[in-house]
Parts: C-alpha cells; sequence; structure tokens
C-alpha cells in the first residue's frame, strides 16, 4: 500500500509540476470526481490548503493525468503477470518433486517384488532340500532340514571360531539330534558349541541349553572316555568340545583345550 500511496503523491506533484486543468464542476467526468476525491486525502498540508483557497474562488478541482493513470495501471498489470508467473514456477516445482517421488516408489516396489520372488525361490529350494538331501550350497552354506551350516576352512581357538559365526549372523553350531550328528560328521574334526567354562562338568550349549533339554549328546567311548579334562597341555583343563578329535575318531564328542586351534562349524536356523 505505501508502494501506492507513493505513487499517487508523485502523480499529483507532476500534476502541480505540469499545470493544473480546471473545470467546472458540472463538466468533470465522475472518474475525476473520485480521483480529485483521493487526492484530497492523501495530499500534502500545503497542496491541502491550496484546494480550499482555489474552490471558493471557482469550485475547481484537480485531477491526475491520463498518461499517469495508464502507467499505473500498466505497473499494477505487470505485477500480476509477475505473481502469476511466480505461482506457475511453484507449480512446476512441485509437480517435479512429486514425479521424483513417484519414480522413487516405484523403484521400491520393483525391488521388494524382486527380492519377495528371489525369497521364494530359496524357500522352495531348501524345501525341496529338506525332503531329499543336505546338499544345496550357497556361498559356503548348506542348507539341511531349516538349518544353515557353514564349515570353515580357517582354524582358530574356540573363542574366535564362536566370534567368526556371529560375525556371520550365526553361532557355533548346536547338536540337538542323531541325523543331525550325522550330517556334521566328515573327515576333519571342528569346534562345536559346547562347553564347561562357566562350571566344570556342567556342559551347556551357545544357546544356554542343556544336554538334557536337548536330550541327546555323542561322547567319545573309544579309548580313553570323554570328557576327561586333561590338563597336560593346558592347566586350565579342557572346556570346549570338538566333533572328532582329529586324529583317528572323527564321529564322536571330545572336550579340548580352548586354546587350541580348529576348523569350526557355524549354524543358523532359517
Ligand atoms: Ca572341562
Ligand atoms: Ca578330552
Amino acid at each position: 500500500m505505501t508502494f501506492y500511496f507513493l505513487i499517487l503523491n508523485k502523480l499529483q506533484q507532476h500534476s502541480n509540476l505540469s499545470g493544473r486543468v480546471f473545470c467546472q464542476a458540472h463538466e468533470m467526468d465522475p472518474i475525476y470526481e473520485n480521483s480529485d476525491f483521493i487526492f484530497s486525502k492523501i495530499a500534502s498540508g500545503k497542496n491541502s490548503s491550496q484546494h480550499k483557497g482555489n474552490s471558493t474562488e471557482k469550485q475547481e478541482r484537480e485531477v491526475t493525468s491520463p498518461t499517469w493513470t495508464k502507467v499505473l495501471l500498466t505497473l499494477l498489470g505487470f505485477s500480476l503477470v509477475l505473481a502469476l508467473g511466480g505461482l506457475c514456477a511453484l507449480w512446476m516445482i512441485y509437480n517435479h518433486k512429486l514425479a521424483a517421488q513417484e519414480i522413487n516408489s516405484t523403484a521400491m516396489k520393483k525391488e521388494f517384488n524382486y527380492l519377495t520372488a528371489r525369497y521364494n525361490i530359496l524357500r522352495k529350494c531348501m524345501s525341496l532340500n529338506n525332503a531329499q538331501s543336505c546338499n544345496l550350497s550357497v556361498d559356503g552354506w548348506i542348507a539341511c532340514r531349516g538349518k544353515l551350516y557353514f564349515f570353515s576352512s580357517d582354524e582358530l581357538n574356540w573363542w574366535s571360531s564362536r566370534d567368526a559365526c556371529v560375525s556371520k549372523g550365526a553361532d557355533l553350531v548346536t547338536i540337538t539330534s542323531q541325523s543331525e550328528q550325522d550330517f556334521l560328521v566328515s573327515n576333519v574334526s571342528h569346534w562345536i558349541g559346547l562347553n564347561d567354562l562357566d562350571t566344570e562338568g556342567h556342559w551347556v550349549w551357545v544357546n544356554n541349553q542343556t544336554l538334557t533339554e536337548t536330550g541327546v549328546q555323542f561322547w567319545s567311548r573309544k579309548g580313553v572316555i570323554q570328557p576327561n579334562n586333561h590338563r597336560s597341555e593346558d592347566p586350565s583343563g579342557e572346556n570346549c568340545v570338538s566333533l572328532g578329535d582329529g586324529k583317528n575318531v572323527l564321529d564322536y564328542w571330545y572336550d579340548a583345550s580352548c586354546k587350541t586351534r580348529k576348523r569350526f562349524i557355524c549354524e543358523i536356523e532359517y
């Protein structure tokens, strides 16, 4: 509003400089009458006093030049065009962002559908494998009866072996059945997830299950009966268990020093 008052004030100054147009009240155009009324409200004190003095003599009124009215209308029109252009720009930006979001949403849906399809295929393969044999291998993991097993090629002590399994999202294997025991037997000795680290003679699995809870145990009874907690190599005794002794017997459990480096078996359920 201040901007338009300044324009109107400028118009009046121009009118004063360029000469005044006087006319009789009965000859004035109604539009000019309104313009004169506005001028009489906003004009300076000097100009107002001049109008009052003149009105008593001839009832003359000061009117705005038509040229400046056109300028004012042109400015107003230009302002409207700018405002309309701004709205159009905002509308285009909004539509652009909306389109980008729709593209991202479409890409995510496509990726989700792809992963769902891959998951369903994998589940079918595993189901088929459950019904037949445990020989499906994916990235070093072998699927068997609802579990994935990883047989390491590295040899680590028991704690590092467990850490390696945990880093893969798994843990050292827990043996809970004869069929699982038979599947895991190989020609190499591996660490499994059984230990009596907390209490000597109290064997627990890494998932805190006891041998009583799982219902099966496969200690070696050939030669020296296991577990024997032998201390000749490690004064702390034998507190971790491997499947096989790494020598002659491979299909039974042996307690051994946890510091011994052996291969290990990781397990994860799916
Ligand atoms: Ca022990
Ligand atoms: Ca032993």
